[in-house]
């Protein structure tokens, strides 16, 4: 054991020790829950990230302190790996390993994965930390620095930013720039100037009405939006509501995106406007859904599928006009709609792929397409263009052969490419994207949803003694524990028409979630509560 590492376990014991014997893993999105158990996670996850920088040849390795769309009592931390994709798999198993050892053991662990993984200590690894406004995120900020600061890591500590914009740093940084630089500013800059181009000297196109009501779910993207407001001005004027940020227990609270999608209902402190285009992000701005009350009071989502199928479809007929040959794919998860899926495959001939939930997940597919198009259904995606696409672009722009409209269609591409966040799913880089899409296309919220119509769904949280006896299989969509789980939602789902379930455990909270479809919204919701009887019964459910 080296003295760096005797001094790291030396500062945990005394100023981060494990205060608790709970395990924690590395689940859908890093570390998540009460905030209050998460010190010496942090404290490690800091010093995990130095020696992650050391094993990447000392590029600069992302950390976030955020629990994004939980309640405000929890908090989490998710590492960054250097081209802004989240951390390599098999280093999660390392997080894992790390975070639960005891504080006697901690040495023994750090060495370990030095050895194994060929770490070279004498270099100098570099570590940008990010967090959001949660009231714990300050001292857990301060316990990554600790961490990062034991292994003598360079840090740059950015303070209150978006889990997206810290995914956009490291990109910058690691690609010395060409990403953009790596700061606020330019991360402001690059996108609305992308956006402002596109939009022209017209604002007002056809039925689509630069005016959006914005619910900032009282987190951190109520801080950035305004940025963006006051970059874009007029061609957007953009209503901010929710965001009280300094007020205590108002995170997420009856608001935000989570709480739209799951309550299918407009968040609390927000006007309702009949037929005004509204748009909730979640606490650290990494997912976005839109909505709209009717005249008749009657409450529509449009959801990441939705955003999906409508950017799917924008940036098919781009890709044509430029006479590019370009394969683009759409990455979705269990929890799509069956509609959207169908319409995606059928009406706009997108291959889709269907892998397990987390964005992590589905970046990964996404990036073997040329250009691979990935939303959950939550909200939650973006859009990747590979290098050849770009290289690409980048000659054909200078081409004396291509046409007017060859060129134009181009240039198009080019500032959509930045306008879009590529690092990972972007609630304001989205929502700027959906506007320049319904802009472009003169159209309002309901021509957006009339494109198809949604198969009615319901998703419910079942509390569970232990989530993780539920497991499953095929993208999620069969369970293979516990025995005989399957075989009765099968027993149900025949029972509906169009009916569809499954089951999955959370890897965000402590619950296994229920999704369910079919032909009405009340067979929807008999069958989701007939599935979640069965977790109750077999899977260990608690009454609650
Ligand atoms: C995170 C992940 C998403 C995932 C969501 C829910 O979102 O980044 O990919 O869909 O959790 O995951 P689970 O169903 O496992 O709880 P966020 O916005 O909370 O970071």
């Amino acid at each position: 054991m080296t003295t760096l590492q005797k001094s790291v376990t030396a500062i945990a014991a005394k100023n981060h020790p494990k205060n608790h014997s709970k395990t924690i893993q590395y689940g859908t999105a890093g570390f998540r829950t009460v905030a209050t158990d998460l010190d010496h996670v942090v404290f490690r996850m800091g010093v995990l990230s130095v020696l992650r920088s050391l094993k990447c040849n000392c590029q600069t390795i992302g950390l976030m302190i955020t629990a994004s769309h939980n309640k405000e009592e929890d908090n989490g931390v998710k590492i960054v790996d250097p081209m802004g994709e989240m951390l390599e798999q098999s280093w999660e198993e390392l997080a894992t390993e790390l975070a639960n050892v005891g504080d006697d053991k901690l040495d023994t662990v750090i060495n370990d994965i030095v050895e194994k993984q060929n770490i070279d200590l004498s270099k100098t690894g570099s570590v940008f930390v990010g967090q959001d406004t949660r009231p714990s995120s300050d001292s857990l900020a301060r316990a990554a620095l600790t961490g990062i600061a034991a292994l003598s890591g360079i840090v740059k500590d950015y303070g209150i930013v978006t889990t997206p914009m810290l995914h956009f740093f490291v990109t910058c940084q690691n690609t010395n720039e060409a990403y953009g630089k790596a700061t606020a500013d330019s991360y402001i800059k690059k996108i609305s100037s992308a956006f402002l181009k596109l939009r022209g000297d017209t604002y007002e196109k056809g039925k689509y009405k630069p005016e959006i009501q914005f619910d900032g779910a009282n987190g951190v993207g109520s801080v950035i939006i305004k940025d963006f407001a006051k970059a874009i001005g007029d061609a957007l004027k953009i209503n901010i509501n929710n965001d009280r940020v300094n007020e205590l227990g108002v995170l997420n609270k009856d608001c935000g995106a989570e709480y739209v999608k799951t309550q299918q209902k407009p968040p609390k402190g927000v006007a309702v406007v009949a037929n005004a285009r509204c748009v909730s992000v979640d606490g650290d701005a990494d997912r976005v859904v839109y909505y709209y009350v009717d005249a008749d009071d009657k409450f529509h989502l449009l959801d990441g599928d939705r955003i999906a199928t409508l950017v799917a479809g924008y940036i098919m007929e781009v890709v044509k006009k430029t006479g590019l040959e370009v394969n683009l794919g759409l990455v979705q998860t269990a929890y799509a709609n069956g509609s959207s899926t169908a319409y995606i495959s059928e009406k706009l001939n997108v291959p889709v792929a269907c892998v397990s939930t987390g964005v992590k997940n589905l970046h990964r597919k996404a990036v073997e397409f040329d250009i691979g198009i990935y939303f959950e259904a939550n909200g939650h995606g973006t859009i990747t263009f590979s290098d050849k696409v770009k290289d690409k672009l980048d000659r054909e722009l200078t081409n004396p052969s291509s046409t007017k409209s060859q060129l134009a269609a181009m240039k198009e591409l080019a500032l959509l490419i930045n306008l879009i966040n590529e690092t990972v799913g972007d609630a304001l880089s989205d929502m700027l994207l959906v506007e320049t899409v319904l802009h472009a296309r003169g159209w309002n919220i309901q021509d957006w949803e009339n494109t198809y119509e949604d198969l009615p769904n319901r998703l419910l949280k079942v509390i569970v003694k232990d989530r993780n006896v539920v497991e499953t299989t095929d993208a999620n969509r069969k369970c293979t524990s516990p025995a005989g789980v399957q075989d009765a939602i099968d027993e149900v789902v025949k029972k509906f028409k169009n009916g569809r379930s499954f089951i999955r455990a959370s890897g965000t909270e402590d619950v296994v979630r229920v999704y369910a479809e079919a032909d009405t919204q009340e067979n929807a919701d008999h069958l989701a509560n007939l599935v979640k009887k069965i977790v109750e019964e077999m899977a260990g459910g608690i009454n609650q």
